[in-house]
């Protein structure tokens, strides 16, 4: 079985390298010339855990090779990113799927699988057979051709957590989308050669929509716990309390406040939901309004404590999405940290244990990166961004002289009330 790996990001490279380990013959395409040629030399351009070892390995027994072209193919998987359109209307782009589709067309053969794995709105499958269609008119298309068609199409999309990609890639159970059962069953025999979970069957617009409902769910209810920090912050409440309490109730289950919602997936997809259905998308949309505004509350709610403390050293711990991952792009936290750092210059020190040096919005701002035991000895307020565990475990002692701002309720106790009080001056 030859399988094309189209895109060699998050999910496509971990991806490809599972396959290959399942015993597959893969070519993984990525436009990028610098990412084709890290791959080839056994390398890896993204942090993710344990893909480096994968990689190497089945790069130097030859199952996996990097490519710029598309080859021919058994199964095409298409694994590139679904940004907005640059409307500012939270439009979906589907250009890098369609274009992937266009590099398809012409290598493909009569008896190929072709999966969409990206994250899409719905119907997006389907405009990928038609683009197939009119691209290669002598190969018959599932339901536009009568008879036995002569390409299958699938919607399979990925579910994993990034810091745990690789096993939850093989253990999460899948949803798997064909245009038609026959092609749901095509790629369901695909998907048994290396997934553990239970893969099951549906219709290519029902998975387009599972995955978009199942991180629209988490980022409605993470909403409702950061509206509830809001609502607890003004009443005067300590959040993480109420929420202890309620949690207690077996049929509750809130989830945790934050500086607001990052990553690539939650704080985007609810909007391809909204975009396929404006009216009706209401809990949802603002669902994505609150979780935005929780990042405003929390800069603002900053930016007045450093200003009301003039002269004290700052230390905004973490730029992370979220704990114990190295990863900061669209970063509620590293956004906070920038714009405090362009309002308040060499006032602010980043802990991040994660990083080795700034990113490059802090370039001229004056902050800098310290450790962790500097930040204790040096900065007398605090700000608590990302929960990693290493910040989790510093002890209350060791932060008793600061103005602690813990944004994670991580450090219970003091500065665990979304801000405000019992804050503790530096003296
Ligand atoms: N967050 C909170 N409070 C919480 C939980 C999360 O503020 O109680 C924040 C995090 O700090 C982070 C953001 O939400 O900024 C998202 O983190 P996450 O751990 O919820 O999710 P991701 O973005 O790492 O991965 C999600 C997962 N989706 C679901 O859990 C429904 C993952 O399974 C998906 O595969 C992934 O999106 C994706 O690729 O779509």
């Amino acid at each position: 079985c030859k399988v094309a790996v189209v895109g060699l990001g998050y999910i496509g490279l971990p991806t490809a390298a599972i396959i290959a380990r399942s015993g597959c013959e893969v070519i993984g395409v990525d436009t990028s010339q610098a990412v084709v040629e890290t791959i080839n030399r056994g390398d890896i351009h993204i942090e993710e855990v344990d893909l480096d070892g994968l990689v190497q390995a089945v790069v130097a027994r030859g199952t996996l090779q990097a490519s710029l072209e598309m080859p021919v193919a058994d199964v095409y998987v298409i694994a590139v990113p679904t940004p907005f359109e640059k409307d500012g209307a939270h439009t979906p782009d589907t250009g890098y799927v369609m274009a992937a589709a266009d590099a398809i067309a012409p290598v493909m053969r009569a008896g190929a699988l072709v999966i969409v794995e990206s994250t899409c709105p719905v119907g997006t499958t389907h405009a990928v057979r038609d683009r197939l269609a009119a691209l290669r008119p002598d190969l018959a298309m599932p339901e536009i051709a009568s008879g036995t068609p002569d390409i299958a199409i699938a919607y399979c999309p990925e579910r994993v957590l990034p810091g745990r990609i690789l096993e939850e890639l093989v253990h999460n159970d899948r949803s798997v989308g064909g245009i038609t059962p026959r092609c749901a069953r095509k790629a369901l025999a695909f998907y048994k050669r290396f997934v553990r979970g239970e893969c099951v069957t549906t219709d290519a617009r029902a998975a387009e929509m599972t995955k978009l409902v199942e991180n629209a769910f988490r980022d409605v209810n993470i909403a409702f716990a950061n509206e509830l920090s809001m609502i607890a912050d003004k009443q005067g409440l300590d959040v993480w309390e109420v929420i202890r309490l309620a949690n207690r109730h077996p049929r509750v289950n809130i989830l945790q406040p934050g500086p607001g919602v990052g990553g690539h997936c939650i704080a985007v997809d609810p909007w391809f939901i909204v975009h396929g259905a404006p009216e009706e998308a209401r809990v949802i949309r603002t669902a994505r309004e609150v979780n935005d505004a929780k990042m405003h509350h929390v800069l603002t709610r900053a930016g007045a404590l450093i200003a009301e403390n003039p002269g004290v050293p700052v230390a905004c711990f973490g730029l992370a999405f979220k704990p114990n991952i190295d990863d900061f792009r669209e970063s509620p936290a590293r956004f906070i940290a920038a714009r405090l750092a362009r309002r308040f210059g060499e006032r602010i020190n980043i802990v991040e244990p994660y990083a080795r040096e700034l990113p490059v919005e802090f370039g001229d701002t004056g902050a800098r990166l310290i450790d962790i035991d500097t930040a204790l000895e040096t900065c007398g307020i605090m700000i608590l961004l990302v929960d990693h565990d290493l910040f989790r475990s510093i002890p209350a002692e060791e932060r008793r002289n600061a103005v602690v701002y813990d944004t994670r309720g991580a450090w219970g106790g003091d500065g665990d009330r979304d801000g405000r009080a019992p804050l503790r001056l530096a003296s």
